[in-house]
């Protein structure tokens, strides 16, 4: 699906209807506060949703596919921009945030010669933006030439995904930022591909190495669809519709209030899964693959991924018994390599340094600068048998799920009933695969799965990175008030929360209308 950012006629385009009474309100503010801030009018709005991932769990940077979809929630900035003075060797940017009591304004000056600095060991709400201004500036030297400099920025913010609950808010700001910086350099047609994969590259600048799923959501989710995202062999995304003969299908978002800060935990959670699973694919190669066989360079964090290992193995197995490999479905060749990792990755108690590197041929020092350099993590063990099974048992479900999805239902009721069952079932495989394999679940979201299952879920789950953040169920609709009561009576009445929370606690996002026009920039909104 190829084409360009849409420039949005009014908010109609961008939101559900259900949605305007809150959100016509929410853009004046931001409106009036960028007037506030900086004495005059912005010159344009632009805006990314957060997503919900509803099944492909952290198997984005091992490059296999995923299916998130947007969310009504967003990040979106109003912007102005001024020419540089002549001669002038920095850019200026000015930053607020609607919400400054917890986003401090902030002013800094960037070398029109060099690479936007981030100093990803400071945890600061701006740095998502340089992140984004640094890919963005990148992409436009690379198109007006390396001496292009850039404009001057006056900016506001305004986010409502919220942060480290497993909505994406990161992405949603970064990608928001690539979009305004663009825009504020001229560009009126930003490139769909071009932009998502700025945007993954951008963010890894803040530190945390992720796959692009989020990314790709905000830029590419259609309204009423989800998104089937592919990275390999190149980045493609479709958008995924429920057959409307299956209105009675809803997905419920629910907070648990832990939240994850992926730049604190990122050594001991999110960063070292993706060394492990890294580790786990040049192990793999070494022992399975004819000696000597080098892994191809792809777009994983580093450089190499399991999807990689994947190709590389079947590309030999074809080439030794032809006849034997050539037939195998995607889904024949995912339960393969779950034999084989069974087989060949037989330490339940994991892997030290020093047996990683003797398989791979490596000194341990070596081992280092090629994994851990990059991406420095804390651990003595590595569990790539579990994490490898994870990825492959979760790139399987992702397939079985979207065939169900898609496929019609003829049956009435009893097929419907039956398929429901079993996307549910799915789901909480992913669940348990992700508390037990790849051990980023948390009680809290173990428990409200459980409790929703309970009142009548047909699956939950823990959706995002983890370790906390919120959950996605699979509810008939008629079930949907059961379930929140269920939730309300057993989680959420037993914690202290603010009024904000308690509104947020629980999204039910209806299949019919679930996800809004998601990336827009919007000019002459003032009005809205
Ligand atoms: P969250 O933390 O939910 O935004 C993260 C990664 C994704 C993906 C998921 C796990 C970022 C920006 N995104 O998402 O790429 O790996 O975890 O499936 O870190
Ligand atoms: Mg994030």
């Amino acid at each position: 699906m190829a084409g360009s950012v849409p420039v949005a006629g009014s908010l109609a385009d961008i939101y559900p209807t259900a949605a305007l009474a809150t959100e016509a309100p929410r853009w004046n503010d931001l409106l009036s506060s960028f007037e506030k801030a900086y004495g005059h009018k912005p010159s344009f709005v632009a805006r990314s949703p957060g997503r919900v991932n509803i099944l492909g769990e952290h198997i984005d940077y091992s490059l296999y596919s995923v299916l998130p979809m947007a969310i009504t929630a967003d990040a979106i900035m109003a912007v102005s921009s001024a020419p540089l003075a002549e001669g002038a060797s920095t850019l200026k940017v000015r930053i607020g945030n609607v919400e400054d009591s917890k986003f401090a304004a902030s002013e800094f000056d960037v070398p029109v010669d060099a690479d936007v600095d981030i100093d990803a060991s400071k945890f600061e709400w701006t740095n998502y933006f340089k992140s984004g201004l640094r890919g963005a500036m990148k992409l436009l030297r690379k198109k007006r030439g390396q001496d292009f400099k850039g404009v001057n920025m006056e900016i506001m913010v305004d986010g409502t995904v919220p942060v480290g609950g497993g909505l994406s808010s990161s992405a949603a700001i970064v990608t928001t930022s690539a979009l305004a910086v663009m825009k504020a350099n001229g560009v009126d047609a930003v490139d769909k591909t071009e932009l998502t994969e700025l945007a993954i590259v951008s963010e890894r600048a803040v530190g945390v190495n992720s796959g692009g799923m989020d990314q790709a959501a905000s830029v590419f989710s259609e309204p009423g669809s989800a998104l089937f995202v592919s990275f390999s062999p190149r980045l493609e995304a479709r958008p995924v519709k429920i057959p409307p003969t299956r209105p009675e299908l809803c997905f419920l978002i629910a907070q648990s209030f832990v939240t994850a800060n992926k730049h604190v935990t990122g050594p001991i959670h999110y960063n070292l899964r993706v060394v492990e699973v890294s580790f786990a694919a040049a192990y793999l190669n070494a022992v399975l693959n004819p000696s000597g066989t080098r892994l191809p360079v792809d777009a994983g964090p580093l450089g190499i991924s399991l999807q990689g290992f994947h190709d590389t193995y079947f590309y030999h197995a074809n080439a030794s018994d032809y006849s034997a490999a050539k037939s195998l479905t995607k889904e024949e060749e995912l339960e393969k390599l779950i034999a084989v990792t069974k087989e060949t990755l037989t330490q339940e108690e994991g892997y030290t340094r020093e047996e990683i590197a003797k398989v791979l041929s490596v000194t341990v020092q070596e081992l280092e600068n090629r994994f851990t350099a990059k991406i420095p993590i804390r651990a003595e063990r590595f569990m790539l048998r579990q994490r490898a099974l994870h990825v492959f048992t979760e790139a399987l479900r992702v397939l079985k799920f979207l065939t169900l999805l898609e496929r019609p239902v003829h049956n009435g009721a009893s097929d419907t009933t039956r398929f429901n069952k079993e996307l549910g079932s799915i789901m909480n495989e992913t669940q348990d695969s992700c508390r037990i394999l790849y051990e980023n679940s948390c009680p809290e979201n173990d428990k409200i799965c459980q409790i929703a299952l309970e009142a009548g879920s047909y699956g939950s789950r823990q959706t995002g990175a983890g370790w906390g953040g919120c959950s996605v169920h699979l509810i008939s609709v008629d079930k949907v008030e059961q379930v929140k009561e269920a939730l309300e009576r057993e989680y959420y009445s037993k914690m202290k929360l603010t009024e904000d929370q308690k509104a947020q606690a629980m999204v039910p996002l209806e299949t019919a209308n679930f996800t809004i026009n998601p990336n827009s920039k919007a000019e002459n909104l003032l009005q809205a």
